[in-house]
């Protein structure tokens, strides 16, 4: 059984963390229908959703993928790079203890999980601007006793590793090759976006499905010609606050 852990979206989220896109209004009511119809999508993707409540005072805290990273053996949680994102962390720990044994990164290191990317035993980190050395170091030293290698990955122009790549099919990942190089990433297949969008990079696979913004119809089309079916999701309140589909759920098996 998959679990999908969400939150609802804050009733702050206007005042979100901006870095690469320039602030627009955000219709909250939209956002949370948005964001229902996303957990309904995993829902039908085979995952038992526990949605926990909006934390009004956090305006970020929709995005609760940035806060852990949840391995078969253990839960991590983050140090988000963002001080506003900070006291998210302490709200995910015990919902994550259900699950897993939980350790935490600890300062001076930081680590959004959005610069996390797990395939099979190799996890990649983003140097972002989110994530910083001793975070991947605190991460690797955690994952290795696992049978984990902890790679860290140059990347430019984008806010996490995830707005540049992520896994699309058992081995296939999908990439907007200005912001990250494929090559980092060793035996896999690689897709490229559509040039024309430049944000479609953030695929959420879930219990074998894909869940994809209804945004970019051009890299839509490309994955289904690859042989991958969408489940097409519109998450467009929440693209203004520089979310996608992974940031808004922490998928993992559940025990
Ligand atoms: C932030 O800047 O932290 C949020 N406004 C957006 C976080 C999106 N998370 C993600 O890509 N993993």
């Amino acid at each position: 059984m998959l679990i999908a852990i969400t939150r609802g979206v804050s009733a702050g989220i206007a005042a979100c963390e901006l870095t690469h896109l320039e602030r627009q209004a955000i219709d909250l009511e939209r956002a949370r229908a948005q964001h229902r119809a996303y957990e309904e999508t995993l829902a039908r993707a085979g995952c038992r959703v526990e949605s926990l409540p909006a934390l009004d005072e956090l305006p970020d805290s929709v995005f609760v993928e940035d806060v852990a990273v949840v391995l078969d053996e253990i839960a991590i949680v983050m140090r988000p790079g963002a001080e506003s994102r900070r006291p998210e962390a302490s709200h995910i720990a015990p919902v994550l203890a259900a699950y897993r044994r939980v350790t935490f990164i600890q300062a001076p290191g930081t680590l959004d999980g959005g610069d996390v990317l797990k395939l099979g035993r190799r996890i990649f980190v983003g140097q972002s601007g989110r994530s910083n050395e001793s975070g991947i170091e605190q991460l690797r030293a955690v994952a290795w006793p696992y049978g984990y290698t902890v790679t860290s990955v140059p990347m430019s122009g984008c806010l996490h590793l995830k707005s540049a790549i992520t896994e699309v099919a058992p081995g296939v990942v999908l990439v907007n090759p200005a912001w990250v190089t494929a090559a980092a990433f060793g035996d896999v297949r690689a897709l490229e976006i559509d040039p024309d969008e430049p944000y479609a990079a953030n695929g959420l696979l879930a219990g074998g499905r894909l869940v994809y913004p209804e945004a970019f119809p051009r890299t839509g089309k490309r994955l289904e010609a690859a042989g991958i079916p969408i489940e097409p999701v519109d998450v467009s309140e929440l693209q203004k606050a520089e979310g996608a589909v992974t940031c808004c759920s922490l998928v993992f098996a559940g025990v």
